[in-house]
């Protein structure tokens, strides 16, 4: 199914008065308001390939109707998406889960609908059919030097695949860890780590980057050899210029402050990318903005702060994506309702006033910041987004046009009912 031209114009004109209302009454207080239109318009959030079909949870698989059956359909839901909000513009692939068979007409198609290759991802956290020898007691960290070349191996395959596609960055993430104490040596497994990543990164071409993304705990739960931003950081800051850190929002101990884990490695220029995502407890797969949308904002806050301090540009310099799937609403009105949670916290965040912000800090006006936050949070930035939407010739109701046009109903007529992609 493709959306066409025709289908959003007429939903945007049904739309329009009144959008231009409210669009009005919120602009009207914001002083740099074309910047923050054109930095809405710029800023693009990749679509994880494994998060297209209802997903896995640990207990039990509820395959949806109407899912991709093939990388092909994958970018076809992604340009779907793209034509919806013209901010999904990318695609990071999950290797094997996705192999891009014919990387040239792969990448045709994802051209077609306007998508470039994200970071691509390596998964050496579950054991493929055929492969040699298992990852049960990890992979980097293993105490046998056959299994950790055979991971580092895929590593490599994975960064060929990237190239073909013209994707220009890799991300890591390890399962590797130990359940119960005594298991492991932590030392050794943190070197026999650093030794498999050394290699890895000795194969990037020169305008790649390896994000080495972290996570407290699952499927290991003792320890984790890449457990937190502090470890992830000490790779990245071994391995050299083109490592860095990636913050995956879910991957933290409770109530963590993010925030200024961002602050900090945007310090050190160690801070690499997201996976977005949200939780309550110690989950990492719910919906972007659906627990805690003030934390998100204050991340947007301190991402916006450091990237200007250091004259980044906010759409290009860090990768974007979103890491999240479950299976209790249709994936892709799953992934609209969480890349506008981005754009949201995006926007509130550009409007935080920085230069009062700073007077009050050295003030020590707390009362004040807090108010300059929280203006900035409690506004109500629905219109901006959609404004940047509509320049971008997108829809200005991305979900009410998804469910008016009924594509789902579509995608299964086409599909089938009984369809489960690839992915956890
Ligand atoms: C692990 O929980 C993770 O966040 C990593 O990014 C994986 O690549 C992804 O989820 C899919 O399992
Ligand atoms: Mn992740
Ligand atoms: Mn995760």
């Amino acid at each position: 199914m493709q959306l066409e031209k025709y289908q959003v114009d007429e939903h945007n004109q049904s739309l329009l008065a009144e959008h231009k209302r409210r669009f009005e009454f919120t602009a009207h207080g914001v002083a740099n308001i074309e910047d923050v239109l054109q930095k809405l318009t710029a800023f693009q959030i990749a679509i994880p390939s494994w998060a297209l079909g209802t997903g896995g949870t640990r207990f039990g698989r509820f395959a949806g109707a109407g899912e991709p059956r093939s990388l092909e359909e994958k970018i076809e839901d992604i340009g779907l998406l793209h034509a919806l909000n013209k901010s999904s513009g990318a695609i990071s692939l999950h290797i094997p889960w996705d192999i891009p068979k014919n990387a040239d007409a792969i990448k045709i198609l994802a051209a077609q609908h306007g998508i470039r290759f994200d970071a691509v991802n390596s998964n050496t956290f579950q054991d493929q059919k055929d492969q040699k020898h298992s990852y049960k007691f990890g992979s980097l960290q293993h105490v046998n030097k056959a299994v950790r070349d055979q991971a580092i191996e895929h590593n490599l395959e994975v960064i060929h695949y990237g190239k073909a596609l013209g994707s220009d960055s890799i991300t890591v993430w390890l399962s590797d860890g130990s359940c119960f104490p005594g298991q492991l040596n932590f030392r050794k497994a943190f070197q026999h780590t650093l030794d498999g990543l050394q290699q890895v990164y000795a194969a990037l071409p020169d305008n790649w980057k390896m994000f080495v993304e972290y996570k407290a705990f699952e499927p290991n739960f003792y320890s984790m050899t890449v457990g937190d931003w502090g470890q992830s950081l000490l790779y990245a800051s071994k391995l050299g210029p083109k490592a860095y850190t990636l913050v995956d929002l879910g991957h933290h101990l409770p109530n963590a402050n993010i925030e200024q884990i961002v602050s900090l490695l945007l310090m050190e220029k160690k801070l690499g990318g997201f996976h977005f995502n949200d939780s309550k407890y110690g989950d990492d797969d719910l919906t972007v903005g659906s627990i805690r949308p003030y934390q998100l904002f204050l991340i947007f806050n301190e991402l916006i702060e450091g990237m200007d301090a250091r004259g980044m540009n906010h759409a290009t310099d860090l990768g974007w994506m979103i890491d999240a799937s479950h299976n209790v609403k249709d994936p892709l009105e799953d992934l609209l309702q969480s890349v506008e949670a981005i754009k949201l916290a995006y926007a509130q965040a550009l409007l935080v006033n920085r230069r009062e912000l700073e007077q009050a800090q050295q003030e020590n006006d707390v009362t004040r910041a807090q108010e300059i936050l929280q203006a900035a949070y409690r506004t109500d930035v629905r219109p901006l987004v959609a404004e940047a939407r509509l320049r971008a010739g997108a829809a200005l109701q991305p979900l009410t046009l998804f469910r008016k046009l009924k594509v789902r109903t579509e995608l299964v007529k086409e599909r089938g009912a009984k369809t489960v992609a690839t992915g956890l």
